[in-house]
């Protein structure tokens, strides 16, 4: 069975909303990163990025990985573009024009979005978002996501959606980038139109679903 590896506050998030757009059935094994761990090794350790049996499926040792019978996928990219080729139908890239979009927007998201907003949500998380270090750094990761921001933003004058006037994987894999940075209040004051889009993006059923499991795991 087609079976995803990853805890839900992990980048696992994005193969699995792409599983619930399309009620694709799953195995999901919740394998949860070894630094939230205080003890990876601990002989009662939860199965972790680190345990010998999930060393077996991925060498690297990060989540998400998938398998799909003998096909072992890691990147959270790849695993989700290959779900939505295989099980998403207007979820996938229809035409050349639109498998290079796809491909434009995740590597957006993947190179310009992800560690700025995933910096932003850290200091968040761990409550320095008030002290001057904090501050500083959120300063900084906000200049950084400006102008990939400014992009998706000019994109989306006149568009609910990435590509092709619908809903897609393009939206899924660059909105998943894009939420990272929302702990920080105004953040997207400046992007209406970005504001607007990841709206929709979170008003979707199936990522209210994948959101209140991933906020049911413990932090
Ligand atoms: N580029 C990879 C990044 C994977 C990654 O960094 N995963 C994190 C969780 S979101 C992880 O498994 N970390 C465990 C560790 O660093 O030990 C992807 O998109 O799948």
């Amino acid at each position: 069975m087609l079976t995803i590896y990853g805890a839900m506050r992990s980048r696992a998030t994005r193969p699995i909303w792409l599983l619930y757009e399309t009620n694709t059935p799953f195995q999901h094994v919740p394998v949860i990163q070894s630094y939230r761990l205080p003890d990876a090794a601990a002989p009662d350790a939860p199965f972790n990025t680190a345990s010998p049996d999930f060393l077996k499926v991925n060498p690297q040792g990060l989540v998400p990985a998938m398998l799909d019978g003998d096909l072992l996928l890691t990147e959270s990219l790849a695993i989700t573009y290959y779900l939505a080729r295989k099980f998403g139908g207007d979820l996938a890239p229809r035409d050349l024009a639109e498998e290079g979009q796809a491909v434009q927007w995740a590597l957006l998201g993947a190179t310009s979005v992800e560690t700025p907003g995933l910096d932003i949500a850290q200091v968040h998380g761990k409550g320095q978002a008030g002290t001057p270090e904090g501050q500083a750094i959120i300063a900084e990761r906000t200049r950084a996501l400006a102008r990939p921001f400014a992009r998706i933003e000019a994109h989306l004058q006149g568009r609910d959606w990435l590509m092709g006037d619908r809903f897609t994987v393009a939206d899924i894999v660059l909105s998943e980038c894009v939420r990272y940075a929302m702990a920080q209040p105004g953040i997207y004051d400046a992007w209406p139109a970005l504001a607007a889009w990841l709206a929709r993006c979170h008003a979707r059923p199936a990522w209210v679903r994948m959101w209140a499991e991933r906020n049911a795991e413990p932090v």
